[in-house]
């Protein structure tokens, strides 16, 4: 596994040139304690609450987005990803207007971009955990850009930034990129691997030793994936929360708004014939990048 040299980066109100041209370059960051111990607490207290809020008053999906659910190690139902999550707390709310957050849309220029804390799946919380009746335990090869043309638009510039909950060392599983990746063809971005089936190890792949409290932002053309952990039960939790940074035209969610046809396709089992089939043979509208 391939571990890129990169210097532990701290994010003050700006990004540095260093830190600017390390992303242009591989398509991603990793920027350590960018929140403290407390207030990932704070945030995992809020994230439980929402969770018991949802789960009591039995919803399946919040905006259109389908929420994925599972059994945590005591049997108990916990909801795997959670979509639009500050939109049931006004603490994650407020921080997704954190001034560091903000400087953060410099990485789009020349595109002007937003927080999207409205608009795709809102603030995401992945909570994978390996358990026998875990539902969500890793997650396949893919980019986040194929999402823009299943929506009918073209791939627009957008990142991912995620704030890590629980620590998770690179021997332990977690998030893996293929570096340099956001630069590439349209054909490569669709067909480089089969998007969330491949669950395979890539030589050329890096991986992060996380800790809670961390930050890592990619690209969304970059391509990525979560390994599942050589852990079983509680030291195998991993919780991430997930920030889209977007760019063109405004495309709030709201009540009504269908399921995008993308979260069938992760739904898909790997090797499944039709997961398969139905990605080659979608028709995206435009295809320029
Ligand atoms: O959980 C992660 O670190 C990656 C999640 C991801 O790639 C996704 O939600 O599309």
């Amino acid at each position: 596994m391939k571990k890129i040299i990169q210097p532990v980066f701290q994010l003050e109100n700006q990004l540095s040139n260093e830190q600017i041209s390390f992303f242009r370059q591989y398509g991603f960051l990793h920027v350590k304690n960018f929140v403290d111990k407390q207030t990932v607490t704070d945030f995992l207290t809020e994230v439980n609450n929402v969770q018991s809020q949802l789960l009591a008053s039995n919803t399946q999906k919040i905006n259109g987005i389908p929420l994925k659910f599972g059994k945590d190690t005591d049997g108990s139902t916990i909801i795997q990803r959670l979509a639009f999550t500050s939109q049931y707390s006004s603490r994650l709310s407020h921080f997704l207007k954190d001034q560091r957050l903000k400087s953060l849309l410099q990485l789009l220029s020349p595109y002007e971009g937003r927080i999207g804390e409205n608009e795709k799946d809102g603030l995401v919380v992945n909570h994978y955990i390996n358990t026998e009746n875990s539902q969500f335990s890793q997650m396949g090869w893919h980019t986040d850009s194929p999402r823009d043309l299943f929506l009918g638009s073209r791939i627009l510039p957008m990142l991912n930034v995620g704030l890590h909950l629980d620590d998770c060392a690179a021997a332990n599983g977690g998030l893996r990129v293929l570096a340099g990746t956001h630069e590439q063809s349209l054909f490569k971005l669709l067909f480089r691997k089969k998007y969330f089936i491949d669950n395979k190890a890539d030589k050329n792949e890096t991986s992060f030793d996380i800790e809670a409290g961390d930050l890592t932002i990619h690209d969304g053309r970059l391509w990525h994936r979560v390994q599942q952990s050589v852990l079983f039960g509680e030291a195998s939790r991993r919780r991430v929360m997930y920030i889209p940074f977007v760019t063109g035209a405004y495309q709030v969610k709201h009540a009504n708004s269908p399921t995008p046809f993308y979260h069938k396709l992760a739904q898909f089992k790997p090797g499944s014939l039709a997961a398969r089939l139905t990605f080659a043979g979608f028709k995206p509208k435009k295809l320029s990048v």
